[in-house]
């Protein structure tokens, strides 16, 4: 039986999507308070805690922390032992879009449908609150020790993150992406080549880390931890070619023109390279792709992970 067959209907996996992120939103509202034991914070960190909560509260996918939970289940281990670091991949992302958003790097206005962070809080204080999204990060994994996790694990787990956010990963796909711009290639091929591993480091490190993490959370073994890694590399990129196309077609659609914003920026993004179809092409196939790496795995449990890339592969937004 092909695993694709046996992804569960779309309304089906809504709800289970909504159920872990209601979890997910309710963990990490726990994870910074406004306030210790009704005495209210000192000012100044009452405001990081703020510009934290702000980006880190704002209504995102939360792909990376379902991944990670559902990675955790996966391999045999409860939802609530991979919770703190699940948070913790959504905080290191929270982090990296707040850095991603400032007038030095992209200069965004909105995300999300909102103002950024720096618009809201100034920029001193959003990189404040980006530092300290980090650090939190660690030490509520490094706290998981506390759920029955061992120390061995828990390291490995914040040596994942630790790689997924320098330059073996969202480091390194930044700095390659403010360097693209400027940047002029012999051909298609070369220009391809570099598009692929500016998204590898900018989006599927994080999402394998994701994965990876949650797994090692679960008790997994070292070939369900491989499995898993190569699965959500797929998934990762599957993510970012869709993320193009989507700005592409979005922005086609808001200037009524058939150039994206990118396209007129001269950032590099898929449809740029090679269409708006092939993109989509080259979604599915990773879609394939990722399907494939989860054989091996009991075919009941692997159902949200098959249904998880499925749903990145379709998304409106
Ligand atoms: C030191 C943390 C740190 C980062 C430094 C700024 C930077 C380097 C990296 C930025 C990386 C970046 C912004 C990658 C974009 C990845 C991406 C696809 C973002 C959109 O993710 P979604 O769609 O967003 O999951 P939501 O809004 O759903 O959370």
């Amino acid at each position: 039986r092909r695993l694709s067959s046996i992804a569960s209907s779309d309304s089906e996996f809504i709800s289970y999507m909504n159920n872990k992120a209601k979890s997910i939103n309710k963990a990490l509202d726990n994870s910074i308070p406004l306030c210790n034991n009704s005495v209210p914070l000192w000012e100044p960190v009452l405001e990081v805690h703020k510009a934290m909560r702000y980006t880190l509260l704002s209504g995102g996918k939360r792909v990376r922390p379902m991944l990670c939970l559902v990675a955790c289940e996966l391999v045999g281990g409860q939802e609530s032992t991979a919770m703190p670091a699940a948070c913790a991949v959504e905080m290191i992302h929270a982090a990296s879009l707040i850095l991603d958003d400032l007038p030095c790097m992209d200069d965004d206005s909105l995300r999300r449908g909102i103002p950024t962070n720096h618009k809201v809080f100034g920029e001193k204080t959003s990189i404040l609150a980006s530092n300290a999204l980090m650090s939190l990060a660690v030490k509520q994994t490094l706290a998981s020790t506390s759920l029955g996790v061992t120390s061995e694990r828990v390291l490995r787990a914040v040596q994942e993150m630790a790689r997924a956010v320098g330059t073996e990963g969202l480091v390194a796909g930044q700095a390659a992406d403010l360097a693209g711009e400027r940047m002029s290639f012999k051909n298609e091929d070369d220009e391809l080549r570099y598009l692929e591993l500016m998204h590898v480091h900018k989006t599927a490190v994080l999402v394998e880390a994701a994965a990876v993490v949650g797994a090692i959370m679960g008790g997994g073994s070292d070939e369900e931890i491989e499995r898993l890694k190569s699965y959500a590399r797929c998934v990762g990129l599957m993510f970012q070619v869709m993320d193009d196309v989507l700005d592409e077609t979005k922005s086609s659609e808001e200037l009524g023109k058939t150039a994206g914003k990118d396209l007129i920026t001269g950032k590099l993004t898929y449809p740029k390279v090679m269409g708006v179809d092939n993109a989509r092409e080259y979604a599915k196939r990773l879609n394939r792709e990722a399907q494939e790496h989860l054989q091996g795995f009991d075919s009941d449990k692997v159902v949200p992970l098959l249904s998880l890339a499925d749903y990145i592969v379709k998304r409106q937004n």
